[in-house]
């Protein structure tokens, strides 16, 4: 097991755990954070997923020693599956489809905030695992780089998609070019993350971070995430309808009746109560 997952005030954090690796991932622990991803969404206890890392990484992107150095191909390409006999690009291009796609869609398509806690260096699909989260907050001790390049591969677990839109094309195209390593006053001047806290208190600062988002109205939240993130590939006619849809279930939301309550009230909104 080296995803491992606490439940604290409506925040489910979910970290990865291979230290040593600067958590590296196998085939087998992202279908382990997928499926904590898959949970966390269903789990009626969490209001927000947070997703970090065990020590000083966050997470190095592909376990590069679970793959084939020689050409013939990945040796343990297949989840759970070991067997040389499945190497080659046809069955890459599976094992990618079923475990970094599953694990990305998972973030996407899931009903709670997902924010991804960048405690410290993101490469490859560590780094697109960085960028997946509905909110990214980074430790002043995050790293980042699109490292791909460097072993002559291209950016995956959603790189392609989400680089363009986090930093328009051409600075994408750049930084999967180059693979240069930006620091966390980089990332956030890029928009790669939201905040940046100080390392000394990262988790800590998460979490409290966190809570105030599960605060929140969690169904409003949900109807917003879905709402835009469609709206990455709709027309604008298409998202105006999409809001007035979503719009007329937020409306009969307890929540929403609170927050009309409470502003009236002059106080303080209550969310989560009815
Ligand atoms: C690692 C790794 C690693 C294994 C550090 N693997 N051990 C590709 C192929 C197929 C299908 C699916 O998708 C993908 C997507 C990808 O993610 S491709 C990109 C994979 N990632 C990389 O190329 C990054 C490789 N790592 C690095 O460049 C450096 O380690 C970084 C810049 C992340 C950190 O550098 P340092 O802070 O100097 O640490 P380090 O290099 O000393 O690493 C510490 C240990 O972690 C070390 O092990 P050791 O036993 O020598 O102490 C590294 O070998 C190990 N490690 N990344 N991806």
């Amino acid at each position: 097991m080296h995803v491992l997952q606490s439940l604290e005030n409506g925040v489910l954090t979910v970290t990865l755990n291979r230290p040593e690796k600067l958590n590296a991932l196998t085939f087998e622990m992202v279908l382990e954070l997928a499926q904590a991803v898959e949970e966390g969404h269903a789990n009626p206890y969490a209001r927000v997923l947070v997703i970090t890392g065990a020590g000083r990484g966050f997470c190095a992107g592909q376990d590069l020693a679970a793959i084939g150095v020689s050409g013939d191909g990945p040796e343990n390409a297949g989840p759970g599956n070991a067997s040389p006999g499945n190497a080659g690009p046809r069955n890459i291009e599976a094992t990618i489809g079923q475990t970094y796609n599953r694990l990305i869609l998972a973030i996407a398509n899931g009903d709670k905030p997902v924010i991804t806690a960048v405690n410290g260096i993101a490469a490859g699909a560590g780094a697109n695992l960085a960028l997946a989260g509905d909110i990214r907050v980074w430790s002043s001790a995050a790293r980042f780089t699109e490292a791909f390049s460097s072993i002559a591969l291209i950016p995956d677990a959603g790189g392609t998609w989400l680089l363009p839109r986090a930093v328009g094309y051409p600075k994408a195209f750049e930084l999967a070019a180059l693979a240069e390593v930006l620091d966390a006053k980089a990332g956030l001047e890029l928009g790669l993350c939201e905040r940046v806290f100080d390392a000394e208190n990262f988790a800590l600062e998460v979490q409290a971070y966190a809570e105030k988002i599960a605060a929140r109205p969690a169904y409003a939240l949900t109807l917003t995430k879905r709402a835009m993130r469609s709206g990455q590939t709709l027309t604008l006619e298409q998202s105006l309808a999409l809001e007035a849809r979503l719009q007329a279930q937020a409306f009969e939301d307890p929540d929403h009746k609170e927050g009309i309550a409470a502003f009236f009230e002059k106080r303080g909104a209550v969310f989560g109560k009815g």
